[in-house]
């Protein structure tokens, strides 16, 4: 494990662990805004980089279906489920009038294994950084270096495909249909990859170290542009389709399962804050660096106006004035934020001296903070928004929260007394 996880986890303690036992998937659908991540009392602090760049493995957020959830498999029950490396398998197959020359079945012994995909990554493995977020939850759920090879080195096995439209996948459900969490892609999302962008991943490796079970290893989707539920874990089943739909999951509950990450600012703890008038005030918060890439992260303050919550049309917005938040820098040391032994030269993204290309970084993580001026004792309404670089202020151009939940959150801010 990265030593700096634990070392910086005492400086800021994991923001998802503590509220992932208590959060359920749909609680925090319906009431993403007064669920927050608890963080320590935002106080002044130093501008430097100051917490984890990666989230220990067992430390994201979990959004896991199924009973029993296949990660509380143990001992032969995981091992008949497929679910360690020595008795995992990957099938792919053709359906619908789609074919393919070569299928790989658990039955006739040609599946994928788990050290015939170590070797596939000896060749084509790539690292890259990417942070999980869910549709509906408003924060990220952790952010990992992952390893995986390319989905479409992995189709090669196949050899000749025709009339492949669409691609199906999912993972182990207890073999129970009503469990099955399923995703898709079209076939030229996982061929074709505009330059300098991520293809879709089998991954097998998180922060340095096998996937945990947890984290839906050993072999898990790694979907870099999508919102969590592209991400399949316990991956096992492959199924290459003359189908045009997506027969996601997750467009049940009129979510939209094509829908790419979207770029969104939140606060680690949206809940009211207390603080005195003497000191300054530091807020702190993550911003999702979505699809449209992050320009900034821009917050505006006013006094509590008291009455109902502010509509989405109040003429306020328009006069609202926006005050720049400050985005975290790059770790100044990336030996201290990767896992030992990676070195950044090898992360998709960095540059040949170690450093990334663009940052914040597209699909990962971006810390904010803001300091506030100093305030009259009162009430105040904070509100923070990413502008994307398209200049898009959020939750603009894509406020259906269906597709990924970005609406403005607001956070209240007490001052008291010196
Ligand atoms: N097999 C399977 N894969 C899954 C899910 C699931 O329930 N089962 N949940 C998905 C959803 S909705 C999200 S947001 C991410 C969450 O990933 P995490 O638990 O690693 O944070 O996993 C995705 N992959
Ligand atoms: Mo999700």
């Amino acid at each position: 494990m990265n030593p700096s996880i634990t070392r910086r986890k005492a400086i800021y303690l994991g923001v998802t662990g503590a509220i992932a036992a208590a959060a359920s998937e749909a609680a925090m659908g319906a009431a993403a805004t007064a669920v927050a991540p608890t963080t320590p009392p935002a106080v002044a602090a130093p501008a430097a980089f100051c917490r984890p760049f990666l989230t220990h493995a067992r430390e994201f957020t979990d959004v896991s279906r199924g009973h029993p959830a296949p990660h509380s498999l143990t001992g032969d029950a995981a091992a008949k489920a497929g679910l360690t490396p020595e008795t995992w398998r990957l099938e792919i197959e053709a359906e619908d009038g789609a074919t393919i020359e070569k299928s790989l079945r658990r039955a006739d012994n040609t599946a994928l294994d788990f050290p015939g995909l170590l070797k596939l990554g000896e060749k084509h493995g790539v690292h890259f950084l990417k942070a999980m977020q869910c549709t509906n939850i408003a924060f990220p759920l952790g952010q990992g270096l992952w390893e995986g090879v390319p989905l479409r080195d992995v189709l090669r096995a196949c050899g000749v495909l025709t009339e492949v439209r669409r691609v199906y996948y999912w993972g182990f459900h207890n073999d129970d249909p009503k469990q099955m969490f399923r995703s898709s892609m079209a076939l030229n999302q996982v061929l074709d990859t505009p330059p300098g962008m991520l293809p879709p991943f089998v991954a097998y490796r998180l922060n340095g170290e096998p996937i945990p079970l947890v984290r839906g290893g050993p072999v898990r989707m790694v979907v870099p542009w999508a919102h969590g539920f592209k991400s399949i874990k316990w991956l096992q089943k492959i199924v290459l389709t003359n189908k045009f739909q997506a027969n996601d999951t997750y467009a049940d509950n009129k979510n939209d399962p094509e829908s790419f990450l979207k770029t969104a600012a939140y606060f680690d703890d949206t809940r009211p804050a207390t603080f005195k008038s003497d000191v300054p005030i530091e807020i702190r918060g993550t911003a999702m660096v979505g699809w449209p890439g992050l320009d900034h992260v821009e917050y505006w303050l006013r006094p509590d106006p008291g009455g109902p919550p502010l509509a989405d049309n109040d003429p306020a917005w328009a006069q609202a004035k926006w005050n720049p938040a400050a985005i975290e820098p790059p770790p100044a040391d990336w030996s201290r934020e990767l896992p030992p032994g990676v070195s950044p030269k090898e992360v998709w993204g960095f540059d040949a001296n170690g450093h990334p290309k663009e940052w914040p970084m597209r699909y990962s993580i971006a810390h904010w903070s803001a300091i506030l001026p100093s305030l009259m004792p009162g009430r105040y309404e904070m509100r923070v928004r990413s502008v994307d670089a398209n200049g898009f202020a959020q939750p603009e151009p894509r406020p259906n929260p269906r597709a990924g939940r970005n609406r403005v959150q607001n956070k209240v801010i007490v001052v008291g007394l010196p």
